[in-house]
């Protein structure tokens, strides 16, 4: 059984008839508690309308400038028994947000038909910390005043193109003028932030029915999120991407042995293997383990390697953490609990956070080699295909060899072409003789 319940405008002080500038959701949307449902800006603040609870959304009753005062009826959710018995008994993951609520209290579910009893508090927008690209979410209103706000609608201009020069990204009537500027001065000058005040022809409108008949689906959160990172990513990083093949004959009769002996208790793929030999690589090149932060490189201590996870809403990228510290079989048994967690969309912020280098492997796919793209704020990407036996010369014969490919996309903005090319040739070392890893 679910039960539907209606979302309402909270209390919002002696304010009435606010114009509503954003939807953040739409009818299918999965939706946690205390997520925003739709941003209200008066002359004043800008504040989203956060849902009472963990559901579906069924119908949203509100368009774009429809002018909303305490107590109107937003948005109809479905709340499942089993999200609903979980929200009694657990605190739920605090939604991805660019700004932290100032005030997120509870809201009560309005079930409908009875009368709403109480209602939330708005969630005002008032970020205290720097975005990374696990916040940066398409259709999230952008960090700026309500002043700053009208000066851009004034002026046809797009916030979300808009680099904000502030603090956690704040976006100043300044940042405005500079986009403008730039924009006027015929394209993709670059911003006075230094992030790039990227200017690009608007995206083709096209009646594809026109041509044949089409179905339209919307895009899933995973890909409406993860689209965005990885806009951002490929247009602000100049990535290369480097490629090479390891020799994993022997790795490959080894994994196999050490599969037959643990095949009750967990599968041993080559993934494992590409873990131990990037956290030794990564511990040889420590560029790779590094991080941009404005005109310093912060290089980082630690081995934490994202996964790319296959899932069927999209892509997810958990971390496996500390794997310095971890043997192939403990590697393994959290490698198949993450992949779990991902599919069955369980995974929380927090296991998809802190990655240092990011591993993408579609060798259980298949394909000879690909570009993956660099998962920010980390420098370099291994994606991996698929392994096939192949002739290599040995200086007197053509033996069989299992090679691998890997591919190594690179931000060369930190890393030079040589660096990489030593990074690959040494992880393909490893491969082929596992004994480097003890050196
Ligand atoms: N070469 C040859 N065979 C390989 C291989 C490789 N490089 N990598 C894995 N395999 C084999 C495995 O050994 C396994 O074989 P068996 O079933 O015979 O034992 C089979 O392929 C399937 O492996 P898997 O994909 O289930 O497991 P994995 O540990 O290799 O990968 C995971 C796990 C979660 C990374 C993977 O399932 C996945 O989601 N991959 C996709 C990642 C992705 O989409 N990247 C693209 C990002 S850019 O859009």
């Amino acid at each position: 059984m679910s039960e539907l319940i209606e979302a309402r405008v909270p209390d919002l002080g002696s304010d009435s008839g606010i114009p509503v500038i954003e939807l953040l959701v739409q009818p299918g949307d999965r939706i946690k508690k205390d997520q925003g449902l739709l941003t209200l800006e008066s002359d004043k603040a800008t504040m989203e309308v956060p849902s009472p609870v963990e559901g579906e959304v069924v119908e949203v009753l509100v368009k774009l400038g429809d002018a909303l005062s305490q107590g109107d009826r937003v948005a109809i959710i479905r709340v499942a028994e089993v999200i609903a018995e979980q929200t009694a008994v657990q605190a739920p993951a605090a939604p991805v947000d660019i700004a932290e609520p100032v005030s997120p209290s509870p809201a009560p579910a309005t079930v409908l038909a009875p009368a709403p009893s109480a209602l939330p508090t708005p969630v005002m927008k008032s970020p205290t910390h720097a975005l990374d690209n696990a916040e940066l979410v398409p259709g999230k209103v952008p960090y700026a005043s309500p002043a700053v706000r009208v000066f851009a609608r004034e002026l046809g201009v797009d916030l979300n193109q808009v680099t904000g020069s502030e603090r956690g990204g704040r976006i100043t009537k300044e940042d405005v003028q500079r986009f403008v500027k730039s924009a006027l001065s015929g394209g993709a000058a670059t911003a006075a932030t230094g992030t790039g005040g990227l200017v690009l022809i608007p995206w083709p409108q096209v009646d594809f029915s026109k041509f044949g008949p089409v179905v339209s689906e919307p895009l899933s959160r995973i890909k409406k999120l993860s689209g965005a990172n990885l806009a951002r990513n490929w247009a602000m990083i100049p990535h290369v991407t480097q490629f090479d093949e390891a020799d994993i004959t022997e790795m490959e009769a080894f994994r196999k042995k050490l599969g037959d002996e643990h095949k009750d208790v967990v599968k041993i793929t080559p993934l494992v293997f590409l873990i131990k030999a990037s956290v030794a690589a990564l511990k040889k090149f420590p560029a790779f383990n590094a991080s941009l932060d404005g005109e310093s490189l912060v290089l980082k201590q630690y081995f934490h390697i994202g996964i790319a996870v296959d899932t069927p809403d999209g892509l997810v990228v958990p971390v496996i953490r500390d794997a310095d510290r971890k043997g192939l079989l403990e590697l393994s048994h959290e490698l198949a609990a993450i992949s779990a967690k991902a599919r069955d969309k369980k995974l929380t912020g927090n296991d998809m956070q802190g990655g240092c280098f990011t591993i993408s492997s579609l060798g259980g796919i298949g394909g000879t080699a690909f570009t993956p793209i660099i998962n920010a704020p980390e420098v370099a990407i291994l994606g991996v295909s698929k392994a096939q036996t192949k002739p290599v010369w040995n200086g007197k014969e053509f033996t069989p060899k299992l090679m691998l490919p890997l591919s190594l996309s690179y931000d060369h903005r930190v890393i030079d072409g040589a660096a990489a090319a030593r990074f690959t040739t040494y992880m393909a070392q490893v491969l082929a003789d596992l004994r480097r890893l003890l050196v």
